[in-house]
């Protein structure tokens, strides 16, 4: 993982000061690609503890086509809640305390912070508890899931994207048209988050399947690990559908930013060196991609360094 490092590294050396929606401020550069070799062992970081049990999680909830945060709450997973209790606090339902900027407030204020935290609580109990207030708060709106799986068609029809790759590599692996894309102009405002990894791309040379994926805008402390093992896990889990071995994955940046509020963290990181990669295991027993559950996929032989905290602008 010295490409995340360097990365981290060209951003800290050449990127200009900007701000940004969260009005949190960052370091940023436009324009960046690393490489991984899926056969060198599983990109996990190293350098920081990372939750792999969320990135599955979140995969196999993107790959169900699910767009409510209710099943991640239910699987301890809660990297979306923050856009979702957005809506909620933004909404008549709502009577506790203020929460106008919470997130930048909670980052700069532990007092704050607590509140929040309390609010937060109250939110996802009542998502799990209550079916109509999940149905009312807990969706993201057409987000991935929507998109990859059922992407709004002429007609009233929908188009499953991931399906119909997956279909293509098997008859037709040579085809330069293996895409899936997120950005749907007619629907991103209506989404919590419009997508930041938007558009990917398969290839299939020698046996062996790669694959691109553009990210137009990358928390490069917070969100690249997990976006790095998320496309990482779903090469791993088509090729194995599709009776292929794993070549690269091409991360493909936009906008890459480190926030202002990261940069210690990122010093204590880079002071770190790399261990030896982790390898996944999954399960044999299942023929596709869509029947994976959380308990078939791990990792093995992940040593990392301890995990670093950071504050997430929402
Ligand atoms: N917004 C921003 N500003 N950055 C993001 O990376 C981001 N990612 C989103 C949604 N919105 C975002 C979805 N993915 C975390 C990681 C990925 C993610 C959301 C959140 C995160 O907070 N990770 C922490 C703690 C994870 C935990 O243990 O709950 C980490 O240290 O990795
Ligand atoms: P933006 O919509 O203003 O670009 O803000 C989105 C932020 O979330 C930005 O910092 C990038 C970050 N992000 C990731 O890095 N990876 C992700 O998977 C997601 C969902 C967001």
């Amino acid at each position: 993982m010295e490409q995340y490092l360097t990365l981290c590294r060209h951003i800290m050396e050449n990127g200009v000061e900007k701000g940004d929606r969260t009005g949190t401020g960052t370091k940023s550069v436009f324009g960046y690609q690393m490489r991984f070799d899926l056969a060198e062992g599983f990109p996990l970081l190293t350098t920081k503890k990372t939750a792999f049990r969320l990135v599955v999680s979140e995969l196999l909830w993107f790959i169900k086509g699910d767009t409510n945060v209710k099943s991640l709450i239910e699987a301890n997973n809660h990297i979306w809640d923050d856009w979702a209790f957005e809506k909620w606090v933004k909404s008549d339902d709502y009577t506790g305390p203020d929460m106008t900027d919470f997130g930048r407030r909670a980052a700069n204020d532990p007092v704050f912070k607590a509140i929040v935290d309390e609010q937060m609580e109250i939110f996802c109990s009542k998502i799990v508890e209550n079916a109509q207030f999940a149905a009312d708060f807990g969706d993201l709106g057409p987000v991935y899931g929507r998109q990859w799986r059922s992407w709004p068609a002429k007609n009233g029809e929908t188009i499953d994207q991931l399906q119909k790759v997956i279909e293509q590599l098997k008859t037709n692996p040579d085809s330069r048209r293996h895409i899936i894309t997120a950005w749907n102009p007619a629907e991103v405002d209506d989404m919590a988050l419009p997508p930041c990894h938007a558009f990917m791309q398969f290839y299939v040379a020698n046996g062996k399947l790669s694959c691109q994926l553009y990210q137009r805008s990358a928390d490069v402390f917070l969100g690249v690990p997990f976006n790095i093992a998320s496309y990482a896990l779903l090469t791993h889990l088509i090729a194995k559908e599709c009776d292929l071995e794993v070549g690269e994955f091409v991360h493909t940046l936009g906008d890459a930013h480190l926030y202002a509020n990261h940069m210690e963290q990122v010093e204590t990181q880079l002071a770190r060196t790399p261990r030896s990669l982790p390898t996944l295991s999954l399960s044999n027993e299942k023929e596709s991609i869509f029947d994976y559950e959380i308990e078939d996929i791990s990792i093995e032989g992940y040593d990392p360094l301890p995990g670093i905290k950071a504050p997430i602008a929402v």
